[in-house]
């Protein structure tokens, strides 16, 4: 019995924290699919299938039989045209995490399911006025959300344009680096994620080797597109310079030594080659309370700096503008509480029901939420549909650098934020709940309605076309 834990123990070092494997892989970004005349056409298949982790072969639920599945490259105005084959065995459907689109019909709707052996055709537009940056795409079925995403079910989308406004970074080397983490058994991906014992990957690469020019400046996109673990990066030796959070631009560079990314957050950086020699690209250790997670330390990619050096480009100075919602009236205030006993999680008191709408806004209306958390361990709040501005995090005014749509609420603290329910094509019912997917899973999720403004003595007044206002019903045909 020793002997054998004794064995497993050995098979799960190479992944777990703790231990960094020397370097052995090459960095490399995912796959890609672009749009094209304005459409990006996609097709994703679900199904179990065996993949290469590290060097390890193990059977997870997955797209298209690889565990990071293609980045998707839009810009705005484009339309993802994209077509979910179901072979799991179980239900699913997809959720294009951050964008600012519609929650109706086929589009960004989460009450969607698609059934075993179904197809569904999603047909997301994308806003010509939408923000660029970093986004993604994963499972969303509600009670399996944990071991799909955790399983591999998840991939990057990139809205392109984000350093348009910069010609001095016009040509810099790009790097999208996508952190999963997976409670890999024997042979196999669990379907439970404990942050304290499951792998971490970059790109599915256990620490690979990042190459980068003594002075050089690359663009690296980094999102936590896993399950249930908090990522506290540090890049030994060298600082970040952020420019977005959460696909949204910062109204300035934000220089940092550390950066915390709890599930489902993304943040974009430039970082500038040091000294030749090798640095760590690592997650801290990082607790998420008495109730919570032990994460580990990992080194997530071994960086190696090498001359020749290069002259050093200049940092942009001045980034453009980001409006300021403390300057609009807020039209309502609400309470949000976060709380759970074991195996059970809550917003307000309630588990989530898919029937439910548990909070009706105006399309038109700014409100500042309180978020509060009454238990012992951390969680996230995350919004579909929108992004939000953080003012305060347990009483303490936050300085104003951008919006998010998920962050970090600390063990029984408080995060204030301003909700702009301002942009008439989120008008719908969709959801907000905590990113750790574990506990969104066990309830903590609740479903919100956007009420179009009516017009005295008439119908309801919509700058959306009607056919988008349908009830959202899943027309999946059999395959
Ligand atoms: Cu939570």
């Amino acid at each position: 019995m020793r002997y054998r834990r004794f064995i497993f123990a050995l098979l799960l070092l190479p992944l777990a924290g703790g231990s960094a494997p020397a370097a052995s892989e090459t960095f490399v970004s995912p796959p890609e699919i672009v749009s094209s005349n304005g459409v990006l056409s996609a097709t994703l298949t679900a199904g179990a299938a065996m993949v290469k982790i590290g060097n390890k072969d193990v059977l997870a639920w997955v797209y298209d039989g690889v565990y990071v599945p293609p980045t998707l490259r839009a810009r705005p105005g484009d339309t993802i045209k994209l077509k979910l084959v179901n072979r799991l065995g179980t239900p699913t459907n997809l959720h294009y995490h951050g964008l600012e689109v519609s929650p109706l019909g086929r589009s960004d709707n989460v009450f969607v399911h698609v059934g075993t052996n179904e197809v569904f055709d999603y047909e997301v537009a994308i806003p010509r006025t939408h923000g660029a940056g970093l986004y993604w795409y994963h499972a969303h079925q509600h009670g399996s959300s944990e071991s799909q995403v955790g399983g591999g079910m998840s991939g990057g989308l990139i809205i392109d344009g984000i350093l348009d406004p910069f010609p001095e970074l016009q040509g810099i080397k790009e790097r999208v680096m996508l952190l999963k983490d997976s409670a890999i058994n024997g042979d196999t991906i669990g379907q439970k994620h404990d942050p304290a014992t499951s792998s971490r990957t970059l790109n599915g690469l256990v620490n690979p080797t990042v190459k980068i020019r003594t002075g050089e400046t690359q663009f690296w996109r980094i999102g936590n597109i896993g399950a249930n673990a908090y990522y506290r990066l540090e890049l030994e030796g060298h600082a970040f310079y952020e420019i977005a959070q959460d696909g949204n631009r910062l109204n300035q560079i934000v220089e940092s030594r550390e950066i915390l990314l709890p599930p489902g957050s993304r943040v974009e950086v430039l970082v500038r080659g040091g000294a030749p020699g090798m640095y760590k690209f690592r997650s801290l250790a990082f607790n998420t309370g008495p109730q919570g997670d032990q994460n580990p330390e990992v080194t997530l990619a071994t960086i190696i700096a090498e001359g020749p050096a290069q002259q050093p480009i200049p940092l942009p100075t001045k980034l453009p503008p980001v409006a300021d919602l403390r300057k609009q009236p807020v039209a309502h205030e609400r309470e949000i509480v976060f709380s759970e006993v074991p195996g059970k999680f809550f917003i307000n008191g309630k588990q989530f029901e898919m029937g439910r709408v548990d909070t009706t806004v105006n399309l038109g209306d700014v409100e500042e939420w309180t978020i509060r958390n009454a238990s012992d361990e951390m969680h996230t709040f995350h919004i579909h549909q929108l992004d939000f501005q953080v003012v305060e995090v347990n009483g303490r005014q936050v300085p104003f650098v951008g919006v998010q749509d998920n962050v970090n609420v600390p063990v029984r603290g408080v995060v204030k934020i301003l909700v702009p329910f301002t942009d008439p094509v989120i008008v719908g019912k969709f959801v907000y709940h905590c990113h750790i997917l574990s506990h969104e899973d066990k309830g903590m999720m609740a479903v919100i309605e956007v009420k179009p403004p009516r017009r005295p003595g008439s119908s309801l007044f919509l700058r959306q076309s009607p056919g988008l206002l349908t009830a959202p019903t899943a027309t999946t045909s059999k395959r």
